[in-house]
């Protein structure tokens, strides 16, 4: 491991970044891995929606159209993968939970954020993390439109945490008074998912 580690920082060195934003275990790839479980979720812009439920004052949902329309945020952020790959200076655009917060009202219950995604994905998140600043509903990535393989139209991006939080071809953000497990951490990855105490796998 530590020799594992002094490779890995070595070649984050080498690309001109600080070794100090390689989180644990993890190594620097200059592509952007594609991975999911099962198949690429084909997913019409025209009909998408995004619904926002549970423990809020008001259901709301929301179209492709509807969401671009909402203030905008940009992100630029070091995104991390269970399977120890970390990705540099990735680039979102998309709408903060605030914007959505707005909409909906979020009940004083509320203290967990469900998301849900295309053929039953969920992942679960405390409200709070939904809330960090770099934490977005997005449709972009690097100035394009998120592909399919990424989540397009529409995917989760919560950088604080292991990218199997950030579900892809989200279609709902379901507000709850108590956490349940994701579709990862049912499998036995960590609840918490927080790549700087290496929280892969376990409760
Ligand atoms: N809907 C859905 N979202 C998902 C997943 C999935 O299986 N289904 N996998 C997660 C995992 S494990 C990772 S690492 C990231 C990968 O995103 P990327 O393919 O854009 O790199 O998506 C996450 N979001
Ligand atoms: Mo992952």
């Amino acid at each position: 491991m530590p020799l594992f580690r002094s490779k890995a920082e070595d070649k984050v060195r080498a690309a001109g970044y600080d070794p100090a934003r390689l989180p644990p275990g993890q190594y620097l790839t200059e592509k952007w891995p594609v991975l999911h479980a099962g198949d690429v979720a084909q997913v019409d812009v025209a009909a998408w929606q995004l619904r926002l439920s549970g423990e809020v004052e008001e259901e709301v949902t929301l179209d492709y159209e509807q969401l671009r329309a909402l203030p905008a945020t940009d992100i630029t952020t070091d995104i991390h993968c269970v399977t120890r790959w970390s990705r540099f200076d990735a680039g979102f655009r998309g709408v903060h939970w605030r914007e959505l917060a707005e909409l909906c009202r979020p009940k004083p219950s509320a203290r967990f954020a469900i998301a849900h995604a295309e053929a039953g994905y969920t992942e679960n998140l405390p409200l709070a993390a939904l809330d960090e600043e770099n934490a977005i509903v997005a449709y972009e990535a690097d100035g394009e439109p998120l592909t399919a393989e990424h989540g397009g139209p529409v995917r989760l991006v919560v950088p604080s945490r292991y990218f199997w939080k950030s579900a892809k071809w989200l279609n709902g953000i379901e507000l709850a008074a108590a956490d349940r497990p994701g579709f990862w951490e049912r499998y036995g990855y960590h609840n918490d998912a927080d790549p700087w105490q290496e929280e892969r796998y376990g409760f």
